[in-house]
C-alpha cells in the first residue's frame, strides 16, 4: 500500500512537472512532440472507456470530425484555429503514431470553442477507428488567439503544453502577471473557465515573468459564479501591488467531468473587462452617493441638536447679563467715575548716577 502511494506520488509530481493534465492536447511527428509544433498528429491526455488511468492517445477520423472539430483543438493549443485537417493515412507530412486511439466521435457545436471538453466525445473506440492510420491530423494557422488582445484577456505561457503556464493577463496595451496573494481554487477555475477548461489542476509552480513584465492584478477574489476573469477584478490603470515576480500565479487547467463544461468561445470575455469597469464606476457612484446622503443627513442631525443648544446657550449668558447688570445697579446705586485720563505719571526714581552696587542694599551701605 505503501509502495502505492509512493508511485502515485513520483506519477503526481511527474504529471506536475510535465504539465499534462486531463484533457491536454499536443502535435505530434513520427512520434516526437514539439510545443513549437502547429500542425501534426493530434494526441489529447485522457482515459479509456476500460480505464480511468490517464494517457496519451489519438482522436479518431470518423464522420463526425469536421473543420469544426479541427478549429477546436486548434484553439485549444493557443493558435487561431485550422487550416487544414484529415485523416493521417492520407498524408505522409507527419509520418504514423502507433499510440493507440482513445476518442472518438468528437462534435463540437461552434468553432470559437477554446478546448474539445466544450464538445461532444466518446471513449468507445469502435474496431474501425483502432488503424493508426485513422489519426486525426491538424494544420492550425501559425497567428495566436492572443495576437490581437482584448483588454483583460487572459493566457498561459512559458509551459511545455497549452493547458499550465504562467498566468498572463493583457491591461493597458500590455501583457503583466498575476499575483499569487489570495489566489485560490475558485479564482483558478475562473480563469480556467475563461479559456474553456471546466476545472484547474494548480495554481502553483515557478514560472516567473520577466522584470520588464507589469504585475497587473493582486489579491485576486472571485466568487464562484464568473466566467472571465475580469468580472473579478477589472484591469487597473497603473499597477498596484506588493509583490514580485517569484509569486506570479502559474495555472494548470484540465477536463473536469465534476463540473459543467465552460460555455466560453473566444469572444465572451472580450467586453468584460469594460463591463467589470462599469459596473465598479456604477458602484463607486451609488457609493458616493449613499456616502453623500450619510453625510448630509449627520450635518442635519447636528445643526438641529446645535442650534437649540446654542440657542439656549446664548438666551442663557443673556439673561444671566441680564440678571448680574441688575443685581450690580440695586446694590450700589453709585455712579463710576470716568477714568483718570489726565492723571500724571508717578515721577521716576532717581538712583545715583555711580557708584551704586547693586549686590548691596541701601542698609548695608549706612553700616559700613
Ligand atoms: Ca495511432
Ligand atoms: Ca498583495
Amino acid at each position: 500500500m505503501k509502495l502505492l502511494n509512493t508511485f502515485a506520488l513520483i506519477a503526481a509530481l511527474l504529471c506536475a512537472v510535465q504539465g499534462q493534465y486531463r484533457g491536454t492536447v499536443q502535435l505530434v511527428r513520427s512520434g516526437p512532440f514539439s510545443s513549437s509544433y502547429s500542425a501534426g498528429i493530434v494526441q489529447i491526455y485522457y482515459f479509456s472507456s476500460s480505464s480511468s488511468t490517464l494517457r496519451w492517445g489519438n482522436i479518431c477520423f470518423d464522420s463526425s470530425f469536421g473543420s469544426t472539430e479541427a478549429s477546436v483543438i486548434c484553439n485549444q493549443l493557443g493558435y487561431n484555429g485550422a487550416s487544414g485537417y484529415g485523416r493521417t493515412g492520407n498524408t505522409s507530412s507527419y509520418g504514423t503514431d502507433r499510440t493507440a486511439t482513445i476518442l472518438a466521435g468528437i462534435n463540437c457545436a461552434e468553432s470559437s470553442y477554446l478546448t474539445l471538453e466544450q464538445c461532444n466525445v466518446t471513449t468507445n473506440i469502435s474496431s474501425s477507428c483502432t488503424s493508426d492510420s485513422e489519426d486525426v491530423y491538424v494544420s492550425c494557422y501559425t497567428t495566436r488567439i492572443w495576437n490581437n488582445p482584448y483588454s483583460g484577456q487572459i493566457r498561459l505561457v512559458g509551459g511545455t503544453y497549452s493547458s499550465y503556464g504562467r498566468l498572463e493577463v493583457y491591461c493597458n496595451g500590455q501583457w503583466g502577471t498575476v499575483c499569487d496573494h489570495s489566489f485560490g481554487a475558485t479564482d483558478a477555475r475562473v480563469a480556467c473557465r475563461q479559456l474553456g477548461y471546466s476545472d484547474y489542476s494548480t495554481y502553483t509552480g515557478n514560472l516567473a515573468g520577466s522584470s520588464s513584465q507589469p504585475i497587473w492584478l493582486d489579491n485576486v477574489i472571485c466568487s464562484s459564479s464568473s466566467n472571465c476573469l475580469a468580472y473579478c477584478e477589472s484591469c487597473p490603470a497603473t499597477q498596484y501591488h506588493n509583490c514580485r515576480h517569484s509569486e506570479d500565479v502559474a495555472l494548470g487547467c484540465e477536463f473536469k467531468s465534476t463540473f459543467t463544461p465552460s460555455s466560453n468561445t473566444l469572444s465572451t470575455c472580450q467586453f468584460a473587462d469594460t463591463e467589470a469597469s462599469i459596473i465598479t464606476s456604477i458602484f463607486n457612484s451609488i457609493g458616493a452617493i449613499i456616502g453623500g446622503v450619510i453625510a448630509g443627513i449627520f450635518v442635519c442631525i447636528a445643526l438641529i441638536v446645535a442650534i437649540p443648544i446654542c440657542i439656549c446657550c446664548c438666551l442663557g449668558v443673556g439673561i444671566g447679563a441680564a440678571v448680574r447688570g441688575s443685581n450690580r445697579r440695586t446694590s450700589t446705586n453709585v455712579a463710576v467715575p470716568p477714568p483718570a485720563y489726565d492723571q500724571k505719571p508717578p515721577p521716576a526714581v532717581a538712583y545715583p548716577a555711580t557708584g551704586y552696587d547693586v549686590e548691596k542694599s541701601p542698609q548695608q551701605d549706612h553700616s559700613q
